[in-house]
């Protein structure tokens, strides 16, 4: 009897075990096409996401060939950069915050042209000036660039990149992208993007634990590292507005200079030697001539026989960081600019400007070079793309140029593996309203 029992209590225990084994293998199952689904459904959103991108890519081609002409750029307040919807997808234009101390993103398209050039005209001197540069990098950039061997001091040429493993040269030619830097001797990750690990131009507070201790090097400045002050890209044509090439100053007699000064009054010499001349702005410091007439020297005039213009900063758009690398000027000088620019915004034709800001001494030390304009041909879209239902999101740079009269993509970068780029506040409202999309 007691045996039966024991039979028919073991035969209940493993019924039970079975039971549950399979209600867990169910569970488990069930998880998993749940896994699934959620992999599946993040995966179409990534790829709605890189759609939405391509359609940004359009509507910023749109916006520039309708609203930028002859150098200058699209007012922000001129076109939508925020929140536009494509489909189910939404879309940004990452811009830069011109407060140091911002924690939230602004949303515009970016000047490249207000970056400093890696390539010439930029000297040695001007590399150095940067916020966070040091001798070696600045160094490093000059001998990967110029077609010699010669080491500059700090510098690094055939030699260094031939000790390494693997062993490489050094370029000896222009720089074709900024991310280039990355090959250079003393090219390390700090100084290049400094702690803004996500490179959108604002320290958030998960950023600021990387702030100490090495905030001292950057002055008043937060550690946002050089790759944002840089470019390859800026150049302008050469040309008149009606299509025309410039004359050159440098390689006229004195009379035709005299003529280009005054035009319909009787040659006098000036007393200018035309190829003495750095600029069009030094012509025009040295000749004393007015803003008024300044307008038509520049458009009329140039120091080169090329048919583009290269690596001059945009003195208008160019932010104090990059003003104050220019032979000259420093830090207090270029916050100068900054308020002069704020106060005069319709005084900002010419580069002659500078001399009202800043007086004649530091204009003509710009001027020694053809360094600076106020034009912009070449314009980026960091183009931040969200998914349906807020589940995945793609970050592309595209460079825009736009020296033929139409915008041509010159880069397109990937920049999702960086993180979320807008922002903690836009990350919390977007899974808010679409109710536990993961971004
Ligand atoms: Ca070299
Ligand atoms: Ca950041």
């Amino acid at each position: 009897m007691s045996v039966c029992h024991s039979q028919r209590g073991s035969v209940l225990v493993l019924t039970l075990w079975l039971a549950a084994g399979l209600a867990a293998g169910a569970l488990l199952a069930g998880h998993a096409v749940v896994l699934r689904y959620r992999r599946e459904g993040n995966r179409r959103a990534a790829l709605y996401a890189e759609h939405a991108t391509d359609a940004g890519r359009c509507y910023v081609a749109q916006v520039l060939s309708t609203q930028a002409s002859a150098g200058a750029l699209p007012d922000v307040t001129t076109y939508t950069a925020a929140d536009i919807a494509v489909g189910e997808c939404r879309l940004w234009l990452l811009g830069r915050s011109t407060d140091a101390t911002a924690e939230t993103p602004e949303f515009a398209l970016q000047d490249e042209a207000g970056r400093l050039s890696l390539n010439e005209p930029t000297t040695l001197d001007m590399l150095e000036d940067l916020p966070g540069m040091t001798a070696e990098l600045a160094a490093a950039i000059i001998d990967w660039r110029d077609a010699d061997d010669d080491l500059n001091s700090d510098g690094a040429e055939a030699e260094t990149y031939l000790a390494r493993d693997p062993p490489s040269l050094a370029k000896n030619g222009p720089f074709e992208t900024v991310d280039e830097l990355r090959l250079l001797n003393g090219a390390e990750a700090y100084l290049l993007a400094g702690i803004d690990r996500n490179r959108n131009g604002i320290l958030e507070p998960w950023e600021r634990q990387f702030a100490e201790p090495r905030q001292a090097r950057f002055r008043d400045r937060p550690d946002y590292g050089c790759l944002d002050l840089l470019t390859v890209y800026s150049r302008e044509p050469n040309t008149t507005a009606a299509g025309q090439p410039r004359a050159n100053l440098k390689t006229m007699t004195p009379q035709q200079l005299s003529q280009a000064i005054r035009p319909g009054q009787p040659p006098a010499d000036s007393g200018i030697v035309p190829r003495s001349l750095g600029s069009v702005l030094d012509l025009c410091l040295r000749a004393k001539i007015s803003e008024d007439v300044a307008t038509q020297i520049f458009e009329r005039f140039s120091v080169s026989d090329q048919n583009v213009l290269v690596g001059r900063v945009n003195i208008n758009t160019a932010p104090a960081a990059v003003l104050a690398s220019l032979p000259g000027v420093g830090v207090d000088n270029a916050a100068q600019l900054v308020a002069y620019r704020e106060q005069n915004p319709t005084r900002l034709q010419t580069p002659l400007w500078l001399a009202a800001a800043l007086g004649e001494e530091v204009a003509k030390a710009v001027a020694a070079g053809d360094y600076v304009t106020t034009k912009s041909y070449q314009v980026t879209a960091d183009i931040v793309a969200v998914g349906p239902g807020g589940r995945a999101f793609r970050r592309t740079r595209f460079v825009f140029d736009l020296t033929t009269g139409t915008p041509l993509v010159v880069s397109r970068r990937d920049l999702t593996h960086l993180g979320w780029p807008l922002g903690e506040a836009l990350r919390h409202e977007l899974v808010d309203s679409t109710r536990g999309g993961t971004l």
